[in-house]
Formats: C-alpha cells, sequence, structure tokens
C-alpha cells in the first residue's frame, strides 16, 4: 500500500493570501510527491488572461492574483455517504465590462459588492453562453470580460462539521477569476475543463449569505488553446479609434459564458482526491485511490467495492492500490456490437480513520474492457472495432454551449437512431455529463482537446497544450467509452515546428495515460504533415468535392482512396477519414445535384460511402468513418456560412435532413456486418 500525503499547501497559501495579498511569485505544489506547476494563469505576470496586447489594458495587477493553487478541477462533485452537493445553476445578475475599458470592473471592484449596487444588471442564466440570450448584438459579440454573481448559503453543517466546502464550475470560457465574498479564490485558464475553488476559508457563517463572482474573459490570444488575434483597425480614416475585433479562424462560434453546471458541495477534511482504473476483458481491475490527508492526520487506509449495474456486491478490497478480479465479468461493449452495450460496474473507494470509521466515499462507473492498437487497427476484447460516426458540436439554439439535458438525451437518442458507434468531441472535451452518457449507453469518444487550428508551434504553447492534456487526461482517464485521445484538430503542422512540437505533447498524454492511442484530425498532405509521425492512428479531416473540386462529385471515391491510401503507405498506421461532408441548406432541392442542395449532400456522402468500401476491401487498415457534422451549428459571420455551418445531417434544432436517412441505412448495414452496405442506397445513385 502506498500513502500519498500532501502538505497542505494550498490551504496554507490560501491563508497567507487572506492575510495580506501576495507578490508574484508562486512556487510548485507537492502532490502525491510530484512537483506540480502552480496555477498556469499565475506565471508571475498577468498576461495570460489578456496577453501582451498593449492596447488592451492590464486587467490585474500582480498582488491581486489569487494564490497559486494547483487544480485539475477534481472528481465531479456527487453526494455520497461524506459528500453532499448542492446546485448554483439558476439565473443570476451579469453586467458587461466596456470593450474599451475592459479593467473597469477591476479598477471598481465589482466583485466587493453585489454588481447590483455598482450599477445596472441582467439576468443570466447559469449554465448557458451569454451570447444569445438577449436582442442586444454588443452582448452577442462581445469581446472582454463578464461579470456574474449570485448568492449562496452554506449549510449549518457542512460548517459544524469543519468539511471543505468547495464550488466547482463544469466549464468557464474561456478564462475566468473566481471571488467568493469579495476575495479572489482561484483563476483557470481554458474553456470546457472545469474549474474548481476550495472556499472553505472564505464563505460566512452559515446564516449569512455568501457572494459568489465570476469574472470571465472571451479574449483568445497566439498562446491560449484554441489560438485567436485581437486585431486592431488602425486607419483612423475608416475605424473609430481604438476599434479592434477577436480574429479567430475556427469553424464554430466562438461562444462563452458559465457554460456547465455551478456546483457546491462539500468533502472531508481528509479526502479522496482521485481514483484510476484500468481493466482488462478478463474481469482484472487495477486501480489506484489518490487521497488527501488533513494537517496531522495519519493512519489512514483505504477499500474497494465493486458493484453490478444491479448494486449488488462482487468484489471488495483493503487496499489504495491493488488489483481485484471480477468473477463472470460482463464486459464493456459498444453499441450494436453487443446486446447489453455499455454496461458499467460501479467502484466504491472508501477511506477509514484507524478505528475503523469511514472519512471518505467517492464512487465512480468502471467498464471492463480491454482496449489494444497497433498495425493491424483498434480491437475491444478481442474484436475489431470499425468506427462508424460523426463529430459533432455542444451548440443549439439560444443556449449556444451551454449544457442543457434534454439536448444530452435527444443526441444519443438520435446518435443511436443513425446506428452510430462513435463520436469525436470535435473540436475541445464536452461536459461530463455527455461523458457519463456515452459510457451508458456504449458510444465511443475519441476525446478532442480545444487545440483547433493552430497556427504557430513553440514551447510557450507546447507546454499550454499539455498541461490542457494532462487535465483532460485527468479528468477522462476512467471512462470506458473513451477510445483515443486527440490532440488537434486540422494544426498547421506543415510548419517545420509541428514536428517537435507533436513529439512533446503526445509524449506528454502517453505518460499521462498508456492506455489508449493517440491522434490528431489532421489537415494537410501527407507528405507536408508534421504530426503523424508522434501519433498512434491516423485521422485525416477530407472535402473532395467540397472545398476541392467543388461540383465534381465523380471525382469523391478516387479522390478519397487515392490519398487515404498514400497516407497508409506512408505511415503504416491505421488511418481513417474524421470529417467529410458538404453544406446542405435544409430544403433546398436540386436535382442534378448542386452545391447547397439537400441532393448535393446525399450524393457526396455517397461517393464517400463507396470510397470507404473500397478502402474496407484494399490492403489499407481503414479503421473507420465520421462525417462532418451530426447537426448544423453556429459560427462567426461570414459569406461562406448562411446562418452557421450547414453540413449537419440534422438541423441544427435536430430534425433529419435526408442524408441522415442514408446514413443510418449504412450505418445499420454495417454494424450487422453487409459486406455493401451502400447498396441499399443505389436507387437514389442517379449521377453520375
Ligand atoms: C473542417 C473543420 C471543421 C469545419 C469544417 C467545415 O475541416 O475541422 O471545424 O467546420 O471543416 O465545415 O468547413
Amino acid at each position: 500500500m502506498k500513502l500519498f500525503i500532501v502538505i497542505f499547501f494550498c490551504l496554507v497559501y490560501q491563508l497567507k493570501y487572506l492575510c495580506n495579498s501576495v507578490e508574484a511569485s508562486f512556487p510548485s505544489v507537492l502532490i502525491n510527491g510530484v512537483e506540480h506547476e502552480t496555477f498556469p494563469i499565475s506565471r508571475g505576470d498577468e498576461t495570460r488572461i489578456l496577453r501582451e496586447d498593449a492596447r488592451i489594458p492590464k486587467t490585474r495587477r500582480n498582488k491581486e492574483l489569487p494564490p497559486a493553487q494547483y487544480t485539475w478541477g477534481g472528481l465531479y462533485p456527487r453526494d455520497t455517504a461524506t459528500r453532499e452537493v448542492k446546485s448554483l445553476d439558476g439565473i443570476w445578475n451579469f453586467r458587461l465590462s466596456p470593450k474599451d475599458d475592459p479593467d473597469k470592473g477591476f479598477r471598481e471592484e465589482w466583485y466587493s459588492a453585489p454588481l447590483a449596487s455598482s450599477g445596472d444588471v441582467i439576468a443570466m442564466a447559469v449554465p448557458s453562453s451569454y451570447n444569445d440570450v438577449t436582442q442586444d448584438k454588443d452582448l452577442r459579440d462581445h469581446v472582454g470580460w463578464a461579470w456574474y454573481d449570485t448568492f449562496f448559503m452554506t449549510p449549518r453543517r457542512w460548517l459544524e462539521d469543519g468539511e471543505r466546502v468547495l464550488v466547482r464550475l463544469g466549464s468557464v470560457h474561456y478564462s475566468c477569476v473566481v471571488y467568493v465574498n469579495g476575495v479572489a479564490i482561484t483563476a483557470h485558464e481554458g474553456g470546457h475543463l472545469p474549474v474548481l475553488a476550495d472556499v472553505t476559508l472564505a464563505v460566512k457563517p452559515a446564516d449569512q449569505a455568501n457572494l459568489l463572482t465570476v469574472a470571465v474573459n472571451n479574449v483568445l490570444t497566439n498562446e491560449t488553446i484554441p489560438q485567436g488575434e485581437i486585431q486592431y483597425k488602425t486607419d483612423e480614416t475608416m475605424y473609430p479609434p481604438g476599434y479592434f475585433i477577436q480574429y479567430y479562424d475556427f469553424d464554430f462560434f466562438n461562444y462563452a459564458g458559465i457554460h456547465r453546471p455551478v456546483l457546491l458541495y462539500s468533502t472531508p477534511q481528509s479526502y479522496i482526491d482521485d481514483i484510476t482504473v484500468v481493466t482488462d476483458a478478463t474481469g482484472v481491475l487495477n486501480f489506484t485511490i489518490d487521497y488527501v490527508a488533513a494537517a496531522g492526520v495519519t493512519d489512514l487506509s483505504c477499500s474497494v467495492d465493486v458493484f453490478d449495474a444491479n448494486m449488488s456486491s462482487v468484489a471488495h478490497a483493503d487496499a489504495c492500490q491493488g488489483t481485484i478480479t471480477i468473477s463472470n465479468p460482463q464486459l464493456w461493449w459498444p453499441y450494436l456490437m453487443d446486446p447489453k452495450p455499455g454496461y458499467l460496474y460501479t467502484l466504491r473507494a472508501s477511506i477509514k480513520a484507524a478505528d475503523g470509521s469511514l472519512v471518505d466515499q467517492y464512487p465512480i462507473r468502471v467498464g471492463l474492457r480491454a482496449l489494444s492498437w497497433g498495425a493491424t487497427g483498434i480491437s475491444l476484447n478481442g474484436k475489431p472495432l470499425y468506427i462508424r460516426g460523426c463529430g459533432k458540436h455542444e451548440d443549439s439554439d439560444i443556449r449556444g454551449k451551454g449544457f442543457d439535458p434534454a439536448l444530452v438525451v435527444k443526441d444519443f437518442s438520435l446518435l443511436k437512431w443513425l446506428g452510430a458507434n462513435a463520436f469525436r468531441t470535435s473540436h475541445y472535451p464536452y461536459a461530463e455529463e455527455i461523458m457519463d452518457q456515452a459510457d451508458a449507453e456504449g458510444i465511443m469518444v475519441i476525446d478532442e482537446s480545444p487545440a483547433v487550428n493552430l497556427r504557430t508551434f513553440d514551447e510557450t504553447l507546447a507546454s499550454r497544450h499539455s498541461e490542457v492534456m494532462r487535465e483532460l487526461v485527468r479528468r477522462d482517464k476512467n471512462r470506458p467509452a473513451v477510445i483515443s485521445w486527440s490532440l488537434a484538430n486540422e494544426p498547421r503542422s506543415y510548419q517545420a515546428a509541428a514536428t517537435s512540437y507533436f513529439a512533446e505533447v503526445s509524449a506528454v498524454t502517453k505518460l499521462a495515460d498508456p492506455t489508449r492511442p493517440v491522434t490528431s484530425a489532421l489537415s494537410q498532405d501527407f507528405n507536408s504533415d508534421n504530426a503523424a509521425p508522434s501519433l498512434d492512428v491516423i485521422w485525416v479531416n477530407r472535402y473532395y468535392s467540397w472545398y476541392s473540386d467543388t461540383g465534381h462529385l465523380e471525382l469523391v471515391q478516387q479522390q478519397v482512396v487515392t490519398d487515404l491510401t498514400r497516407w497508409y503507405n506512408k505511415y503504416n498506421k491505421p488511418v481513417g477519414v474524421s470529417e467529410y461532408g458538404a453544406d446542405a441548406v435544409p430544403g433546398l432541392h436540386m436535382d442534378p445535384a448542386y452545391t447547397w442542395s439537400e441532393e448535393y449532400q446525399m450524393q457526396l456522402f455517397l461517393g464517400n460511402f463507396a470510397a470507404f468500401d473500397e478502402l474496407r476491401g484494399s490492403s489499407v487498415v481503414f479503421m473507420g468513418e465520421m462525417f462532418w457534422n451530426f447537426a448544423d451549428f453556429m459560427t462567426q459571420q461570414g459569406t461562406g456560412r448562411a446562418g452557421g455551418n450547414k453540413k449537419g445531417v440534422f438541423t441544427r434544432s435536430r430534425q433529419p435532413k435526408p442524408t441522415s436517412f442514408l446514413v443510418r441505412d449504412r450505418y445499420l448495414n454495417l454494424a450487422s456486418g453487409k459486406q455493401s452496405p451502400q447498396e441499399s442506397c443505389r436507387w437514389f445513385k442517379s449521377t453520375p
């Protein structure tokens, strides 16, 4: 048994901060004996939120920085015998900092009292993107700081029992500072991953309301992931003084705000910090429980109980680290690979005091499965996998990227209706609640980082990117649905610097999790790309007859086959198509097929289907097909987008376009093992 004791560094540091502000000197934090860099936002200056660009006023002074606090977001807050969760979701107060005075909220200390006392506020839904909930163009297109606040009460028993009190925000895009009762508790850079604030020392007695303030910034620069750029329009004959825009070249709207649930929760002072599980297909389950012991506490011990889906106990072990064997294991299988896909056990970890009393308890869902990959492809539980999937977005009307459980249920219902067995979290990590559903429904996930359309490659970005990968892996490492880590989407990997960049980020990811292949969705030519050598399997995005040879549907099959064969021959690694597609305006019909019509989208899919079948019948190890996109989604305004990207096989409100029926026909045929799955669509192949 390995006892992991953490020096209660964060707490001590926090205490110091509460007594007096700390000048910027941010030591590293010892966690489980490993030295971690302190909070990335606090690397000695404040510029990681609104970066070097001198035209944007500095927003925070070093002395105002929150205390150094290493956070990976923590285990998802759950009610257990020893923990309690309260939702803080609802309607909060909200105000924008003026675009031309981003510093205002910090200068006027809007966090020190309710926002409503320092000016006008509007109602804001949490979780939701703020952009589309009003009729205000300035709110939709805002660039800079936005301020949220609400009140919460701390349950009396948490305080009486001396519990830790934490606030966890599932995702705040892009960066945020979290205040409780006017004190900056933590800050986080990077949307799509959780933000954890230990507010134990900041909360008031139980009969007094606490003010929770969150300052959110959506500015993207060359050092953020994803990248963007603040561009100044300096010709004052054409633009007002100081005019700037947020430039970004990825193809989805840069929605911002508090995107996922905000939960207040308690844990005991000694608590389970992390659980790691690695399984195989014979019922063997290796586990590690990492806990943090409160100052002065020794002699804690761990135990593990495993329950089947009916919550009957199937195994027990008294150890913090070890191996359990489950007899008659029910394996985790993807949808349509087994009559009972997505079978999950519950592993309940406990830590106990020397007298045997329970200190903390935390359950995770576990799927028993073995994943392997190599020159012959990817297999699960010894059976070869063929990926029938799509790229998606977290995107919907009004909410933008805000979490919505009804939408999650609808999307999984549609994925299964299509016969899909996988999706890629294009182009950022999705909500944990979505990932839970993927585990439970048996839908495999290629788990992608927010590194979309990387434009430059240097050491600063590589270390930010590596940090994001570590946070992502730590959040999702126990999920049976996750079959691969995707480092990036469409990096400009023709640049020479991409070689060492991808080698580094790939190595960091493999170190964090050696049990899954590392990949990326590539868009460069097979000859110019420099990322593939560092990847285990190769996915490429290809838009033949859409972005190249537009209108020439007759070329799709040949071009896809030639291209994928070249990648395979060069690297001898499994290859697949992670994106292909065409925009289709719902209701636009043109026969013979013409770009933007529903017929064109259908024909383009049929051309790709034919190519995939040819590849499957060839010597190429072709591991799967993923169309773009599941549903129409919002983008920034542009002449190439009509009310957003229309490449969905469903509309944005999740209604079917005709192509969805072609996909359903093919995917269900593929799942049942038909060799020519597209044959049933033959009547539609009128052209060419
Ligand atoms: C791509 C990108 C995706 C875009 C898509 C398109 O290659 O990966 O983000 O939305 O093309 O529709 O242009």
